[in-house]
């Protein structure tokens, strides 16, 4: 997916040579973030010959312009055919320099980046630099040079530490870490390389290759990477690059470094060539492709939003007050009832505390996130917020009433947004005199935790409003992503399917483990019954009661999770649900008594179990999903399959590495999958196996959905 403002913004030469006294600088300014495309690559080799030919430079210098040093290889080229000098080619150019390379780090040196600066000679960063080779992220390793020199200077069990978590160190870690020579605080990244230079003029030092040394190699144990595969197959068993990252490292340790980077390169073409690959780098993408909202000029005007309210101190309430208080906004926190509005705040600082206890925030900053946010019981104090998020009881009257009290009391041009996953965000929007302020912010469960933000754009919704939501939302560290109003949105409209059709099968035949583990092997962290057991049976059978309470025709008859609610079994927070739970532990055990009461509801159902097949679960909960999506698509709800894939992919789980659920499908075959939802139509019958038009004409025509 490239991006247009990326290509039209590439100066017609990235890198410069210019000498400054006796030091050769090589300026690398390829915006946004200096990727290293064919452009940086041929130009750092010109720029290389250029300072190694020029006589008045004894010592020549790498530093970036712009925001960051390199980021790292340009991943719009992968898959691509790939132009020469590749970035290993890249690298050992510099490695065998014949005068001293440094390279000056700031912003962030990702990657290839990092790689780069690896095959320098010295390595200088200022503070606030952060390094690291993320491209497992991307379902690669490190292809020029980074798996056999990171080992060199951090230790191979560190530098398995980091390419395989992909996560970046502090410039401070790193140089505790060996991984560079001096670190400044402040100052410019060319100021630092400069004095980095003048120091290795005034030593007079020779280019010492990182791939010359072997101190922090040698004698490594064996058993490291032993362990380390077998924690793979335990922990990642669907990923192909980690496995492939353990295989490099250990090249390092055990072969001549021109060989360990040889089988680094027929390891990382393999990976390259790997729908692993594929999917990740579709799903980098869709993160930031989500943020462009069709239709939503980038120009548009945004509010400013310095202060928020919250409307409802119950567990999502309390989680979304989190959310804007880990950003540095002051919020407002309003719940009717005084024991509520104290149970609210309790758990919000458990749920701090608990973060401290990990190591992840200092008692300062939860005191300092507490201190953000102010609980109260009077709305009256909503009246200067720039925005407030409803996140009341799941019920249109009290989500009217509120929002006809936030529409008196806010200020003219505050934001109001319903946080409902099921109501209609124009019915509420109605309740108010301004429609056009009002649109729905659907947080996901834990809201502090959870990346995805539907942002439902109702009827009136104005577009500097929606313009603003979605600016809100990158600020918090959600990805927020534009759907329409219908019932669920996009994500549990989608999810319901999967739902629908786990306890179809169940009552026919199959297990709730057996459904479970066709999930989990699909590559979801859980499958659709322990995901019901960790959100609680009980929320959606109170909602089926009460509306067998209130006599609704289209009130389904207790099925056997209400059964189990009926005897308590709430899930994981009663250590029995569909699965029992040994106290403390969250690992599901098949129960006797489930199977008991699934086979009842059978014999009251009149329904004969049958054996059901892996591959029809399989068909059945995902090929569900994908129909609904395309209709979801031909609505309008999502404007493009990518605003599908990101919502899934942030909000339920979908496993990255096969890119989303469109994304996924498209691979799976779309005419497979057509031929299937008819097959079901046809069989099994109802609205929800009614094929999408959209996937029947994709099908026939054999293009992706999307194109
Ligand atoms: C690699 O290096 C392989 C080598 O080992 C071996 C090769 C042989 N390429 O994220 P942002 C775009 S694999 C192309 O919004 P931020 C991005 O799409 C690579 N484009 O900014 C966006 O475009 P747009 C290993 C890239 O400040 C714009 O830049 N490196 C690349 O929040 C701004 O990005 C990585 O995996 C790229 N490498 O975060 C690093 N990177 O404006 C991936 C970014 O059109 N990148 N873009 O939407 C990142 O983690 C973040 O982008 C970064 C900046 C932290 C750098």
């Amino acid at each position: 997916m490239p991006s247009q403002a990326q290509t039209e913004v590439v100066p017609s030469n990235p890198v410069q040579y210019a000498r400054q006294g006796n030091i050769g600088v090589i300026t690398v300014d390829y915006p946004p973030v200096n990727a290293i495309g064919h452009g940086v690559r041929s130009g750092l080799v010109a720029a290389l010959e250029a300072g190694l030919a020029d006589d008045g430079a004894g010592v020549l210098l790498i530093v970036c312009a712009g925001r960051s040093f390199m980021a790292g290889a340009d991943i719009r080229e992968f898959g691509k055919p790939s132009a020469p000098p590749t970035l290993p080619e890249v690298v050992a150019r510099l490695d065998t320099a014949t005068k001293p390379v440094i390279a000056a780090i700031h912003g962030t040196a990702l990657g290839g980046g990092l790689e780069v600066a690896l095959a320098c000679h010295v390595r200088v960063a200022l503070k606030s630099a952060r390094l690291g080779l993320p491209e497992v992220k991307l379902g690669l390793l490190p292809g020029a040079g980074g798996t056999q020199r990171l080992p060199r200077l951090v230790g191979p069990a560190k530098a398995l530490d980091m390419i395989l978590s992909g996560d970046p160190v502090s410039a401070g870690e790193a140089l505790s870490l060996g991984l560079v020579d001096a670190v400044e605080d402040g100052g410019s990244p060319m100021d630092a390389g400069l004095r980095a230079a003048e120091r290795l003029l005034a030593d007079g030092s020779l280019p010492q290759p990182v791939s010359a040394r072997t101190d922090r190699i040698a004698g490594t144990d064996p058993a490291l990477f032993t362990a380390r595969r077998a924690e793979l197959a335990r922990g990642q068993p669907h990923l192909f690059s980690p496995h492939r990252i353990v295989d490099a490292v250990e090249a390092a340790v055990t072969l001549p470094f021109a060989e360990g980077a040889a089988r680094e390169r027929d390891l990382f073409l393999a990976c390259l060539d790997s729908p692993q690959r594929a999917g990740l780098i579709h799903a980098f993408f869709a993160e930031r492709e989500v943020a462009k909202v069709p239709g939503l000029p980038a120009d548009t005007p945004t509010r400013d939003i310095r202060k928020v309210g919250v409307v409802g101190a119950g567990t999502m309430g309390g989680g979304i007050a989190m959310c804007f208080a880990n950003a540095g906004i002051p919020v407002v926190l309003v719940d009717s009832a005084p024991e509520g509005l104290e149970r609210g705040i309790a758990a919000i600082r458990r749920t701090y505390d608990a973060t401290a206890r990990k190591g992840r925030l200092t008692a300062a900053q939860v005191e300092e996130r507490m201190a953000l946010i102010h609980p109260t019981l009077s709305y009256g104090e909503l009246a200067d917020a720039d925005l407030v998020v409803e996140a009341a009881f799941e019920s249109m009257e009290i989500k009217q009433t509120i929002f006809r009290t936030l529409d008196e009391i806010c200020k003219p041009g505050a934001i109001l947004a319903t946080n409902t996953s099921t109501l209609d965000v124009d019915a509420i929007a109605a309740a108010t005199g301004r429609p056009q302020d009002v649109l729905g912010m659907h947080f996901f469960s834990p809201a502090n935790v959870m990346r995805l933000l539907e942002v439902v754009r109702g009827a009136k919704t104005s577009a500097p409003v929606l313009a603003t939501a979605m600016a809100l939302a990158r600020r918090i560290g959600k990805v927020g992503v534009a759907v329409g109003v219908c019932h669920g949105f996009v994500g549990n409209r989608i999810l319901h399917q999967r739902g629908r059709e786990s306890m179809a099968l169940v009552e026919e035949g199959a297990s709730p483990e057996q459904v479970d583990r066709v999930l989990t092997e699909f590559g979801f962290p859980l499958g659709h019954f322990s995901m019901t057991d960790l959100a609680g049976i009980d929320v959606g059978w109170r909602i089926r009661e009460e509306r067998r309470k209130a006599g609704d025709p289209e009130a389904q008859a207790p099925d056997w999770l209400d059964i189990l609610a009926e005897r308590g079994r709430y899930g994981q927070k009663t250590s029995a649900g569909v699965y029992r739970y040994d106290s403390g532990s969250r690992t599901p055990i098949p129960d006797p008594e489930v199977t008991a009461v699934i086979e009842e509801d059978r014999r009251r159902r009149g329904i004969a179990p049958r054996p059901v097949s892996n591959e029809e679960i399989r068909e059945r909960c995902l090929y569900a999903m994908v129909n609904e999506a395309a209709k979801i698509l031909e609505e309008g709800i999502a404007a493009r399959p990518v605003d599908i894939d990101a919502i899934w992919l942030h909000g339920y789980g979908f496993p990255s590495w096969r890119g989303g659920l469109l994304f996924w499908a498209n691979q799976e075959g779309l005419g497979r999958i057509a031929e299937a939802v008819q097959r079901y139509h046809r069989g099994i019958g109802g609205p929800q196996w009614h094929p999408s038009a959209l996937l029947l004409q994709c099908a026939a025509a054999g293009r992706p959905i999307g194109c």
